[in-house]
């Protein structure tokens, strides 16, 4: 559609929604030539048609997305008419400041818009945050009964921007009951194949495809695209023999590649689909396949017997339970459980928090573990990926409860074997149960791989006789129902001496019987060796790879360490905000501003900077950790203003993040440093137009402009607002720096001085005003 608007006059800076009421009849042509072409479903000119982009267009959501469909369905022809839904063109928190329900809101209005016109489907595109896709999937899907394709955009790396690959996609939308998914837009169709080869590993429902006509080349200031229509349907057409189904074309393309993909792939049948039958489950950039070697559910973060994690509870302290979850990761587990339930909290309020805060530094999977029906919707509601429910059992009433929140968030259930007559001592009772929760959620619609049975481990100490039924019935499940295990592992050894000795013992026997994912402290050494040397004998660990590596340098048996809370870079580097202030506010006791930002703030940043580039972290944990250091640089900034004792000017300095540019740590510290010796800062913030620093520079008429750029791309601003500068007569010099420059650089675009940190900005002002 953009394409074939842009093709007819649409000019930048013009919203093309406003076509379907100013120039309906050109909408009308594009779709009537689409269905020539022969494509058989036509999206309406709505990509855009949220309250947020109308904004300033004087007409609603309504109106335009009524008038897009009619328009639509008068074109002449066969067809169906999907409505389409693009991105709502804010960020949503973590990352950005849009709340998931807001998100949900202004969907929920396009998408009654568009069942009140009269659409046959749903088609959201173009998204490249998972937790954009499951507000707007939940909006679709509460609020009509149509069918919903829902397809993302990913980047070179083959993830998209906040870091989703195709399997972790593909578990969040399968899970949520889409009828189609896939990708579109991204790469051209050649580097877009590998991901759909990804994709079409893990569907079990129908994957979509809608390319762009080649990567985007900029010639003479427009955007051209390199793709022939021959070249282009040549390389769907392959997607299509591997298993795509629903294909189209996406920017740069217009009727003829449809035309021509259209004759290429006529009177071929889609490919026939099948059931992948895995259990994932997933964080937004993390999937972890169950029954795929031993997983470790981490299972510290539960108020039960624990006193120090009681009174977190209850003097909300957050950063107590992240630094449990971050330990737990490290430590090796590969799921977090989450219990927060205390009486005498609000455990619906609590639970979301803790979700939110977790999933926002941490890429483990969460299970959600609750008694409460309550507080396992808000938080399966709430939660960026595919969790795991902790937990239903035989009794028909939690069943009815749980299993259609399930159904609804796509969620693995845990399924615990006991009735209400309790807990069955012998292990083909414990079975009957299991397979009465398997049979009951296929009712709802849950396939058995979403199923987890925990077949319950009674202590050895009272109920002896018993702990081998437990091993007997987790095989008898295994085997007999084909679904995967879990067990809390430590239960067996209550009130016995050694209790570790016992607990690893019977984990192995557990793993033997085909185990699939223990409850355990992963924090245990010796537990989590165990398991290590359980994968190299039972050959899960090929060429004991694993195992060598964590055992060539062992000398002495240790529990990990839990993280350094005391570090202020550590902490900066797992993004632990609150913390950071007050570790900071101790620094300052014994340290000055600069000694702090200098071997604190900027190595951890360095190090989380090197994990972003080899994709180690993504950008929601790039942007914790850059949170964190303004906490830790708002404690420093409140000392130096208090400290700097505000006399008579020394001058006055401009101070800028380039166009294009968002990056303004470095910008901000310089800023600090420069007032501490007495300079006025004129701050003009990030992303600044090279117009505002000229206006500015001139009107306030400053002798020092200092500019800042952290990005290779942003340079060539910094060069243009350097230029604009010079060509407009501004009586001043130029100063500039960030970590992508060096003097070298900064002469090539014209600065008249380059500063590599704070403390040479403060001696470059010095020497520009005259200060000895
Ligand atoms: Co981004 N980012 N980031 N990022 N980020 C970098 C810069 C990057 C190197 C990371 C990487 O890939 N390794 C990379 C740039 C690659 C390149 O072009 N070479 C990068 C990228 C790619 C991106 C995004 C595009 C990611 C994405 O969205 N896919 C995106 C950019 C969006 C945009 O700008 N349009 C992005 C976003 C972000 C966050 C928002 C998450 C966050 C910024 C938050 C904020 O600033 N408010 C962020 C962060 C934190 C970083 C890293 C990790 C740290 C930057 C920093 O603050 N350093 C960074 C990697 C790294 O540098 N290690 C990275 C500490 C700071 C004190 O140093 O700014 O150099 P610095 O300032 C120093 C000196 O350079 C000097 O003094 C300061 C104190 O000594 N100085 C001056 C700076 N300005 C000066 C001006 C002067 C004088 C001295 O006179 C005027």
């Amino acid at each position: 559609m953009g394409t074939m608007l842009q093709q007819r006059g649409l000019k930048t800076g013009e919203v093309p929604e406003t076509y379907n009421i100013i120039h309906p009849e050109i909408i009308k042509e594009i779709h009537e030539e689409y269905i020539e072409a022969g494509a058989n479903i036509i999206t309406t000119n709505t990509f855009g048609a949220n309250e947020l982009k109308l904004k300033n267009t004087g007409y609603s959501v309504e109106e335009i997305i009524i008038s897009a469909v009619n328009i639509a369905k008068e074109a002449k022809g066969e067809k169906y008419i999907a409505l389409d839904i693009g991105p709502i063109g804010q960020m949503l928190e973590p990352i950005g400041t849009l709340s998931f329900e807001r998100a949900y809101e202004i969907i929920k209005k396009q998408v009654i818009a568009g069942v009140k016109a009269g659409c046959d489907l749903i088609l959201i595109e173009t998204i490249s945050d998972l937790y954009e896709a499951k507000a707007a999937v939940l909006a679709a899907k509460e609020n009509s009964n149509l069918p919903v394709f829902c397809t993302m955009t990913f980047e070179e790396n083959g993830r998209t921007f906040t870091g989703t690959d195709p399997i972790t996609m593909v578990t969040l939308l399968e899970g949520l009951g889409v009828d189609a998914l896939g990708v579109n837009c991204s790469l051209g169709p050649g580097e877009l194949l590998p991901i759909v080869e990804e994709i079409l590993k893990y569907s079990s429902i129908p994957v979509m495809v809608q390319p762009n006509a080649g990567l985007p080349k900029i010639i003479n200031g427009e955007t051209v695209y390199d793709i022939s229509e021959e070249e282009f349907s040549k390389h769907v057409q392959i997607m299509a023999e591997k298993g795509a189904c629903i294909l189209g074309g996406c920017c740069g393309t217009n009727e003829k590649f449809i035309k021509k993909l259209v004759s290429e792939i006529k009177g071929k049948s889609p490919k026939v689909l099948e059931n992948k039958g895995y259990t994932t489950v997933c964080s937004p950039s993390k999937t972890v396949i169950l029954g795929n070697g031993v997983k470790v559910i981490g299972e510290r973060i539960n108020p039960t017997g624990k006193k120090k994690f009681k009174d977190a509870l209850k003097n909300n302290n957050i950063d107590y339970i992240l630094t449990e979850a971050i330990n737990q990761m490290e430590a090796g587990a590969d799921i977090l459980d989450v219990n927060v339930g205390l009486p005498e909290i609000n455990e619906t309020e609590m639970m979301v928090r803790v979700i939110n805060e977790i999933q926002s530094i941490i890429n483990l999977p969460l299970q959600i573990d609750s008694s409460s029906s309550e507080v396992i919707e808000a938080a399966a509601r709430i939660y960026n990926g595919k969790p795991i429910i902790n937990s239903v059992n035989g009794k028909d009433q939690i069943m009815r409860e749980v299993f259609p929140i399930a159904k609804k968030y796509g969620a693995c259930v845990v399924g615990l074997t006991l009735d209400d007559n309790g807990i069955p001592s012998k292990a083909e009772d414990r079975f009957k149960i299991a397979e009465k929760i398997v049979n009951t959620a296929k009712e709802y619609g849950i396939k058995k791989e979403d199923i987890l049975i925990d077949c319950l481990v009674l202590t050895a100490s009272a109920q002896q006789e018993e702990v081998m039924e437990t091993l007997k019935a987790v095989r008898l499940v295994k085997e007999k129902l084909g679904v995967k295990t879990l067990l809390g592992v430590s239960n067996v050894s209550f009130g016995l001496p050694n209790r570790e000795l016992l607990n690893q013992t019977f984990l192995s026997m557990a793993l033997v019987q085909g185990l699939d994912a223990p409850i355990l402290n992963p924090n245990n050494k010796t537990i989590m060796d165990v398991i290590k040397s359980f994968k190299v004998l039972a050959n899960l660990d090929k060429e004991a790879k694993e195992y060598i590596e964590a055992n060539s340098n062992v000398e002495v048996k240790q529990d990990v360490q839990p993280i350094n809370k005391g570090n202020l870079k550590d902490i900066i580097i797992k993004g632990i905000k609150e913390e950071a202030s007050q570790i900071t506010k101790e620094l300052l006791k014994t340290n000055d501003s600069l000694t702090i930002v200098d071997n604190y703030l900027i190595p951890a940043l360095d190090i989380v900077g090197a994990k972003f580039e080899r994709g180690e972290i993504f950008l929601p944990q790039l942007i914790q950790s850059a949170e964190t250091v303004k906490n830790s640089f708002a404690v420093i900034k409140e000392k130096e203003v208090l400290e700097n004792k505000k006399g008579i000017s020394k001058g006055k300095i401009i101070l800028a993040t380039v166009k294009g540019d968002i990056h303004d740590i470095g910008k901000n510290i310089v800023k600090v440093i420069l007032e501490n010796y007495g300079f006025e800062i004129i701050d003009l913030g990030k992303d600044v137009p090279i117009e505002k620093v000229v206006k500015i520079a001139k009107e306030e008429d400053v002798k020092l402009v200092g500019l800042s750029a952290l990005m290779t791309t942003t340079v060539k601003s910094m060069e243009e607002t350097i230029k604009a500068l010079k060509e407009n007569n501004v009586q001043c010099k130029i100063i500039v720096g960030g970590a992508v420059l060096n003097p070298e650089y900064a002469e090539m675009i014209n600065a008249d001085y380059y500063a590599k940190d704070a403390q040479e900005a403060v001696q470059i002002a010095k020497k520009i005003f005259n200060i000895v």
